[in-house]
């Protein structure tokens, strides 16, 4: 058994020395870091290997020690690191895994490779950060060893042994450096989990786990052993072990496209939370990335057209979003790429674009084939989406609510909106008031916590006869857009309605009913929807103001004067005020007779909606351009209009 070292020191294995020396200089560029999070680091680097061996069909069995003295050691069944020479060093080729920074392709290119969480830094990283590392390869019958002391060779690869023709495999003891690493004491459960992780991404990979400084009484070590022929499908199961499952399979696609070979298992749970993780080549993602963006992009729309084609959801519902269908859902994605590119600020986010187009054609595929072929799991499915859906409504709208005073921030309301206070739109009211003194005294009426008051200044914009953007620009109408909260047109959202009552309150004059005129213009134009749900009045403030012997009656047509009249006897003491406008009212006449809900009058604004093209055409003629309709359509109708002031 040769035990000389090599003293001779070429040119070459100085560089080579210079290398390792720059990994221990700066040993955080390498691995990250120097704590516990480095230490293990370094196993994962040297497992990766073992399971690229796995990956390309070669080993079956991978087995950690956790030693007495925390070395680690690394056994594999593969076909053990090649031993001939490598041409471009004159050096073993394993001599070459354990000295030369990253290198070459992990023994050869072509295939998948899984690398650390560090992206494959390799055996030599590991090997310039321990105290010792030693190598035994097993194949041809032969026993082969080398010796590394803090990066250095200690000897040529020698024969040490002999062993079965059949045994291969290598098999890779280190200490960590404990001049760089301050911790170097290993933590079972840490690997534990990152070989269950592994096992469960290799399917079919064995791989044991045992603890030297933990033996039971018979001497045994404690030990793990992960063993998955389901793969990621298991990895599911684990993961929804504590939930109950919304149907007893477990969806799995697997498939290769544009050289991306793609796994995909979920199973939906009864949970509202997501539970998805997204793998390449074994290193998990958790910002996700292409593969992940693929996966969603899939699922949204096979579950949509689903639901769609089978009628779970109705034309008239809208789309499942993503979130709807992926509560609940727990996913495992993995993917294997040859050139995979990291992203984002902790390089932790897929960049391949080929992944992305991969992952969404593979599942969207095999998606549909499954649903089709399991509609009792497809309803099962749809059917939570869909009240995830509208939980997410109703969410929303509870949302917008507490957000309701904020809706109005930084938009171009400029603090003419005196708000109220409750959030509850069903509770809230807000009036549109003619003019700032009428405005002021709806300000002093109201009631704060139900009742917004918006004062207009005058006549607002002719929406019939203005263009879109004249209209948009309009203080008023913007005004009132921003402060209903629904948007306009095609971003009309109802269920952003701020007030379930707009009510117009203007002064019972020409003018008033001018200006009432304009705003259902716009309102009709603009937002229909909240005339057609019934969300728009007109106050009725008091024509006249009876007053005798120092009582007062409100009289809000000239019959119901004539009829008080009648009542309370007409005689001298009877002081009557014909109101001209909302400001001859103090704020308290204003809240008793227009505003107090217990005792005011509110007309419904309402559209008979069969006739739609006609009250189109009403506005049109009234508020148009052209002059002669609206003449007809007045003198046609004034006989049928009450208390017109001519
Ligand atoms: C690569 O392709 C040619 C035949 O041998 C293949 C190989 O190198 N397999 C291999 C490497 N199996 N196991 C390893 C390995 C195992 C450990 C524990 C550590 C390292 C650095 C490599």
């Amino acid at each position: 058994m040769s035990t000389e070292v090599n003293q001779e020191y070429g040119a070459d294995q100085i560089q080579i020395l210079e290398g390792l020396e720059a990994v221990r200089k700066r040993p955080g560029m390498y691995i990250g870091s120097t704590s516990s999070r480095g230490l293990h680091h370094l196993v994962y680097e040297i497992v990766d290997n073992s399971v690229d061996e796995a990956l390309a069909g070669c080993c079956s069995e991978i087995d950690v020690t956790i030693n007495e003295d925390n070395s680690i050691t690394v056994i594999d069944n593969g076909r053990g690191i090649p031993t001939d020479i490598n041409h471009k060093s004159g050096r073993p080729a394993v001599e070459v895994v354990f000295t030369i920074l990253h290198a070459g392709g992990k023994f050869g290119g072509g295939g998948y490779k899984v690398s650390g969480g560090l992206h494959g830094v390799g055996a030599s990283v590991v090997n310039a950060l321990s105290n010792w590392l030693e190598v035994e390869i097993f194949k041809d019958g032969k026993i082969y060893n080398q010796r590394y002391e803090r990066g250095k060779v200690m000897y040529d690869l020698k024969v040490i042994g002999e062993c079965p023709n059949d045994k291969t495999g290598t098999k890779v003891t280190f200490l960590p450096d404990d001049t760089i690493f301050e911790e170097t004491v290993y933590e079972y459960n840490i690997l534990k989990d990152r070989l269950r992780e592994t096992a469960f991404l290799t399917k079919g990979l064995k791989i044991s786990l045992h603890d030297m400084r933990d033996l039971d009484d018979k001497g045994n070590p404690r030990t793990n052993v992960f063993h998955y022929e389901g793969g990621i499908k298991e990895f599911v199961t684990y993961l929804n072990n504590s939930k109950t499952p919304l149907y007893n399979n477990i969806l799995y696609f697997e498939g290769t496209k544009n050289n991306v070979y793609v796994e995909v298992a979920f199973q939906h749970n009864d949970s509202y939370t997501e539970n998805v993780a997204s793998f390449v080549n074994n290193i998990i993602t958790p910002e996700g990335g292409t593969h992940l963006v693929g996966f969603r992009n899939a699922i949204t729309k096979t579950f949509n057209d689903y639901a769609r084609q089978n009628k779970i959801l109705k034309d008239a519902d809208q789309n499942l979003t993503g979130d709807d269908i992926r509560e609940g859902l727990t996913a495992i994605i993995s993917i294997k790429v040859e050139e995979p590119q990291f992203e984002g600020q902790t390089k932790q986010k897929l960049g391949n674009s080929e992944a992305r187009g991969a992952v969404e054609s593979i599942v969207s595929e095999q998606l549909t084939y499954f649903l089709e072929q399991n509609p009792s799991v497809a309803k099962i499915i749809c059917e939570k989406s869909i009240l995830a859906q509208r939980a997410r409504e109703a969410a929303r709208k509870a949302r917008e609510l507490t957000r309701r005073k904020t809706a109005l921030d930084g938009l171009a309301l400029p603090g003419k909106l005196s708000d109220c206070s409750d959030k509850n739109p069903e509770n809230c009211e807000i009036f549109i008031v003619e003019g700032d003194s009428a405005g002021g005294s709806a300000k002093k009426a109201r009631s704060r916590a139900t009742q917004a008051i918006l004062p207009l200044r005058g006549k607002i914009l002719n929406v019939e006869k203005a263009r879109l953007d004249k209209i948009l620009s309009n203080a008023e109408i913007r005004s009132m857009i921003t402060a209903f909260g629904t948007g306009i047109h095609d971003d009309f959202d109802i269920s952003k309605l701020r007030y379930h009552k707009i009510i117009i309150m203007t002064d019972a004059d020409v003018d008033g009913a001018h200006i009432a005129t304009l705003m259902l213009t716009f309102l009709y134009r603009f937002m229909p929807d909240l005339i057609k749900n019934g969300y728009v009045y007109l106050a009725q403030p008091p024509l006249y103001k009876l007053e005798k012997n120092r009582k007062i009656w409100y009289a809000y047509s000239d019959d119901e004067l004539s009829k008080i009249i009648q009542e309370v006897g007409r005689d001298q003491n009877n002081k009557i005020q014909r109101y001209k406008g909302l400001g001859e009212m103090d704020a308290e006449q204003l809240w008793e007779t227009t505003m107090d809900p217990s005792s005011r009058i509110l007309l419904q604004v309402n559209m008979n909606e069969d006739s739609e093209s006609e009250l189109d055409l009403t506005f049109t003629t009234l508020m148009g351009d052209k002059v002669e309709p609206r003449r007809e359509f007045i003198e046609e109708n004034a006989k049928y209009v009450k208390n017109l002031d001519i």
